[in-house]
């Protein structure tokens, strides 16, 4: 459910945000669990919150075998040279975004994410600035740039290297001699970042250079000094990205040292630049290692694809040959992710069987069937957020109820949808579920526990349990399935909030998803035999851009197949919800799309009819109609149903108050 503007979340959040403040395990929570598996380096990197990058050169995206690997492995990119001064603003004032955009707008179709590299460096420096002697003239010009260029890629850089190679080589530890210096004073750096800030708050501000990877080093200890001076004054600086152009022993001993004393001070940490010479297996899982152990080194990018495409290609430094094929470093690289032993020597996509579900749907909906029903202490606008199980005969439906003061829950029953809108409110908030924020409910059956779970969110993931479902005071008053918000979560969720959660459990395991509305769904486990405790090991389980993975999430087992169903609610670029599908062979993932993207989606207006007119535009927030009632939350493969919210087009103002309904969708492109 989507949490604008709700006041009530919002003081759930400020509350569950002043409690992670006493967070006890940082770094667990980033380390990938046992047994997941993916056969990418950017899934395998995302299953432990990082990603997997590339530097990428606009002129070779027309090479199918390049943007064949980029696509497949990588989750991260880097413009290798098209946003330097010297391609963006080769004379003064007039800006050429053209080859950078090319760049960014493929990455944010398919959900990579954008480093971008680099505002302030010495190097790739049109002469037009090299020249200027005047430090009023240099200030603004190069504030100027920043903030062109930052304003110009705004949303789409996820961190920018503000600064590039500032220090010198050799035992200095001083800064290198450049114009900037030269002109400026070492207090260019400080005034860039400074003017990085205000011009994107919201990238991450990293700086980066080379040989700094070495902890005893006089230029690792000189760039160390400026951070630490930085966070002493609160200079605004977010992260440092260490190149990493290695020799073929690969990175030096104390490697991982120098990545945890820089995260220490209170920066992210970045591979950025990763190269190594004849690439040694042992150097690659090496460096890959020690940021995996290190829990703020939020990624790693290899600086290129295959070696003919390096600009050290005479030394053959990177995962790829010059026929596009997967070398020995590459395979040592994603063991050294988590990535698995089976899915290396293939090389193949993570294992599908066979396809139980099509890869496109179509569906036709009902028009509104269950609108608010208020009553004198309960002014509710919108009805949201269904849950729904087929149990005894009816259908037990859980929803939200929505109005500017906030959220609470409704429950109603009816054995056939054309009894839907007549049948009975109970509210929730005059049961031990109590009044407050209380929202997106979540109903099954745990058939060892022999009891019914209502699972939703309060700033917390809380559930209640009733041992029958027809009786809405049965339910008992709110738990927490955490004592707080898990720090991977706290690390990503920026302006996000953190809802909708989603229980679902095979033979061994439960598992608990969440969105952050933010790009994340989280995923956290326990043994079936501890549920509801123990949910520990949280994960990203998927990410895209913000927009294109919501929230909303649902996780299904497909009935007689080996596969699970993931939806997660997106926004399009009509602003209207929509919902994107992926399936797995486990509950761990790796997601494969199957109807994913906003031409193929799993359900959206486009591929919807209705045939008792179109009440909606959005297809947002619901809930399949499911073969059975209990933890396993499994669907049919035929013939799909979904209860989804939707609201009049027309219909705007605050968030709270708007008018959404329930309708039905029945899939109308079923083979079986
Ligand atoms: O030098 C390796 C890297 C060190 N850290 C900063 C990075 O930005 C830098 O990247 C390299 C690119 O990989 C090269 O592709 O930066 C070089 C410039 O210093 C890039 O080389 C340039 C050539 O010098 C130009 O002649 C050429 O026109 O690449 C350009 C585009 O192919």
């Amino acid at each position: 459910m989507n949490p604008l503007k709700r006041l009530g979340r919002r003081r759930a959040s400020v509350l569950a945000l002043l409690a992670v403040a006493t967070l006890v395990t940082p770094g667990a929570a980033t380390a990938a669990p046992e047994g997941v598996r993916a056969s990418t380096l950017g899934a395998q990197a995302a299953q432990s919150g990082r990603y997997f990058g590339t530097a990428v050169a606009a002129g070779r995206l027309g090479d199918g075998t390049y943007t064949g690997i980029l696509d497949r492995e990588f989750n991260s990119v880097t413009p290798e040279n098209e946003m330097k001064w010297d391609t963006i603003e080769r004379s003064r004032g007039s800006f050429n975004f053209g080859p950078g955009d090319q760049i960014a707008n493929r990455a944010a179709a398919r959900g990579q994410r954008l480093r971008g590299h680099t505002l302030v460096w010495h190097q790739q420096l049109p002469g037009w600035v090299s020249s200027i002697r005047d430090a009023n003239t240099l200030r603004s010009v190069m504030n100027n740039h920043i903030t062109q260029v930052m304003n110009h890629y705004k949303g789409k850089v996820y961190a920018w290297d503000v600064v590039n190679e500032a220090f010198a080589d050799g035992g200095s530890g001083q800064m290198r001699s450049s114009v900037f210096r030269d002109v400026l004073g070492t207090g260019f750096i400080e005034q860039a970042f400074r003017t990085a800030r205000s011009a994107d708050p919201s990238a991450k501000l990293c700086y980066n250079d080379y040989n700094i990877e070495n902890w005893s080093d006089a230029k690792t200890q000189g760039v160390y000094r400026m951070v630490r001076d930085f966070k002493a004054r609160g200079v605004p600086i977010d992260c440092v990205g260490l190149q990493s152009h290695f020799g073929a022993g690969g990175p030096p001993a104390g490697f991982q040292t120098t990545l945890s004393n820089f995260a220490a001070l209170g920066v992210d940490v970045q591979i950025t630049e990763l190269d190594i010479a004849q690439a040694p297996t042992a150097a690659y899982a090496n460096t890959v290692r020690a940021c995996m152990n290190v829990a703020r080194c939020t990624g790693i990018t290899v600086w290129g694809i295959r070696d003919s495409d390096s600009w050290r290609s005479g030394e053959n430094p990177l995962l790829f040959d010059r026929n596009g094929n997967k070398k020995p470093a590459y395979q040592s690289t994603l063991t050294a992710l988590g990535g698995s032993a089976a899915a290396q020597r293939t090389g193949a996509p993570s294992p599908r069987s066979a396809a139980a579900l099509p890869s496109s749907f179509r569906w036709s909906s009902s028009g509104a069937l269950i609108a608010p029903k208020p009553d004198s202490t309960h002014n509710i606008a919108g009805i949201k957020d269904p849950s729904v199980v087929y149990y005894n005969g009816k259908y037990h439906v859980f929803a939200s109820t929505a109005r500017s003061a906030g959220y609470n829950l409704v429950y109603l029953s009816f054995s056939d949808w054309s009894q839907a809108g007549s049948a009975t409110h109970h509210y929730l908030d005059r049961t031990a579920i109590g009044a407050g924020y209380r929202a997106a409910p979540q109903v099954f059956y745990n058939t060892q526990q022999r009891l019914w779970y209502l699972v939703y969110q309060t700033g917390n993931a809380s559930y209640s349990t009733n041992p029958d479902i027809s009786n809405p005071n049965g339910w008992s008053a709110p738990r927490n399935f955490y004592s707080s918000m898990p720090d991977i979560i706290r690390q990503n969720i920026g302006n996000g909030y953190w809802v909708d959660m989603w229980v679902i459990c095979d033979s061994a395991n439960c598992y608990l998803f969440s969105s952050d509305d933010n790009g994340h769904l989280y995923r956290s486990q326990t043994t079936v035999g501890q549920f509801p405790n123990g949910f520990t090991n949280t994960v990203i389980a998927a990410q895209d851009s913000k927009f294109a993975m919501f929230e909303a999430s649902n996780v299904y087992k497909v009935q007689g197949s080996n596969q699970y169903l993931l939806l997660v609610e997106a926004i399009g670029s009509d602003g209207r919800r929509y919902f994107r599908s992926w399936t797995a062979s486990s509950l761990a993932g790796s997601w494969s799309p199957l109807a994913a993207s906003e031409s193929n989606p799993f359900a959206k207006s486009s591929n919807v009819t209705f045939p008792a007119g179109t009440w909606t535009r959005d297809i947002s927030h619901g809930e399949m109609i499911r073969a059975g009632y209990d933890q396993t939350l499994t669907i049919p493969a035929c013939k799909l149903q979904y209860l989804y919210q939707g609201k009049d087009p027309n219909a705007g103002g605050d968030y709270n108050n708007l008018p959404w309904r329930l309708g039905l969708l029945t899939q109308t492109n079923s083979t079986c």
